[in-house]
């Protein structure tokens, strides 16, 4: 009598459903175990199948296995059954697909690249409530990145002095004042009092400068107590908050997608922690799977790195996880990226910080183009006259790169640029 039945997961034949889901996995076979053995049980243990033959197993569960169906090198495909998966619940999709197979002992390494959804799938989601074309007519910005700046040292000010320098980046011409991923309500700088504090300097910038200014108020905590934080950001007239979206979990952001909807506020998603999961090449889950989800579950905007900034992440990362969010159809990309029509989900913007200054503005801007937020940190309120002349002379680097001159000639009349290529050039942090 056959003890597993993990081959019956297995056809290298089988042609997906229009309707199934397709899953592209990375994975290296434990010693002992070969490659088909391997995707059967991978195939397996995501969908109906447990370790062994069982003695009742009713003929219509076999619709729902999922099958293994191409393996090129180290890289597997698997089809999905639609009936698999709950409608619009995203937390149980990474339940099956990103579940217990990471853990698997015939697994020596596994990665899920992406995978590939269905519109009988998407059209369950909501998706972004703005989109891009949206919040670029709440911020009154018709073609330009979209700027922000977190204030440096990244904890440790009181409410007002955040506020003060949040005020310094708005009025260097920044749209975006936006917290630490770590600063939520400390004793020192509690979450009532920034608000109280950074309303106050909003109002005055944008009566200063006659521009939307805004910020991305960081609300991560227990899913009511971040309801009560979006509520105090609506009252006080703001139209985004900012959610730690790894730690907080994927159940709680779709609750609070849901949420901040209904108050007008945009989702700024910091993906703190992700790396844990998607930096080993060889195992875990991708920063394009995570986007993905993102997008799909609502988030407003995601962070998705530099590619010459302080943090991991190629160029060729960068842009495709740029294009996953910004596309209505998403391109399939050799080993890296499924095909996905998008449906009526709306755009995201990308986000691209970590160790970015001036001098490497139009590095980032050619691997994104404006459609992006560009956020620039350490590198404006490092700048040898400040946080206001950091902001101005990352304003000064976008317009040379729009101009299509150096930032060099673009320095001889601008001051600010001038003295940030003076302290940076086009230093590139490790
Ligand atoms: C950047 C940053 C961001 C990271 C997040 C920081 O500051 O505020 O959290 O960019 O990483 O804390 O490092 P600087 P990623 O601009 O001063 O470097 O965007 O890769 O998710
Ligand atoms: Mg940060």
């Amino acid at each position: 009598m056959a003890i597993d039945w993990y081959k019956e997961f297995v056809d290298m034949n089988y042609e997906p459903a229009k309707d199934e889901l397709i899953c592209l996995f990375y994975f290296e076979p434990a010693a002992g175990i070969s490659g088909k053995e391997a995707v059967g049980r991978i195939a397996s243990e995501s969908s109906t199948g447990t370790w062994t033959t069982l003695h009742t197993m009713p003929p219509r569960m076999k619709a729902l296995q999922a099958t293994a169906f191409n393996i090129e090198g180290n890289v597997v495909k698997i089809a999905y059954p639609l009936d698999l998966w709950e409608e619009g619940n995203a937390v149980q999709l990474m339940s099956g697909i990103a579940g217990n197979i990471f853990g698997m002992k015939a697994v020596k390494n596994l990665r899920l690249i992406d995978v590939a959804l269905p519109p009988a799938y998407v059209k369950h989601y909501k998706g972004p409530h703005f989109g891009n074309a949206g919040i670029r007519k709440m911020m009154k910005i018709a073609k330009r990145p979209l700027t922000g700046a977190v204030p440096k040292p990244k904890i440790g000010f009181t409410a007002k002095e955040h506020a003060e320098v949040g005020y310094e980046t708005w009025m260097g011409g920044f749209d975006f004042v936006k917290d630490d991923e770590n600063l939520t309500s400390v004793s020192f700088n509690r979450f009532n009092d920034r608000v109280k504090f950074m309303t106050k300097l909003r109002d005055k910038a944008e009566k200063e400068t006659g521009e939307v200014k805004s910020a991305f108020l960081n609300i991560t905590a227990d899913v009511e107590t971040m309801k009560k934080r979006a509520d105090l950001l609506a009252a006080n007239g703001w139209n985004y908050c900012m959610i730690d979206v790894v730690v907080a979990g994927t159940a709680s952001v779709m609750t609070m997608r849901d949420y901040c909807s209904d108050l007008g506020l945009a989702i700024h998603a910091h993906r703190a922690m992700h790396s844990a999961f998607s930096r080993n090449r060889k195992h875990g889950v991708t920063m394009q799977f995570l986007a993905k989800m993102m997008r799909l579950i609502g988030v407003s905007q995601i962070h998705t790195g530099t590619a010459v900034g302080k943090l991991t992440g190629s160029r060729k990362e960068s842009v495709a996880l740029a294009n996953l969010l910004r596309e209505k159809k998403t391109e399939a990309i050799d080993g890296m990226l499924l095909k996905q029509d998008w449906g009526k989900i709306k755009s995201a913007f990308p986000v691209s910080s970590g160790g970015l200054h001036p001098g490497l503005v139009p590095e980032v801007l050619d691997i994104y183009g404006t459609e992006m937020v560009l956020l620039v940190s350490g590198g404006i309120h490092g700048h040898p006259n400040g946080t206001r002349a950091g902001a101005k002379a990352t304003m000064q680097a976008i317009d040379a790169w729009e101009e299509g001159v150096t930032l060099e000639e673009k320095a001889k009349k601008a001051k600010e640029l001038k003295e940030a290529l003076g302290k940076w050039g086009h230093y590139k942090p490790v």
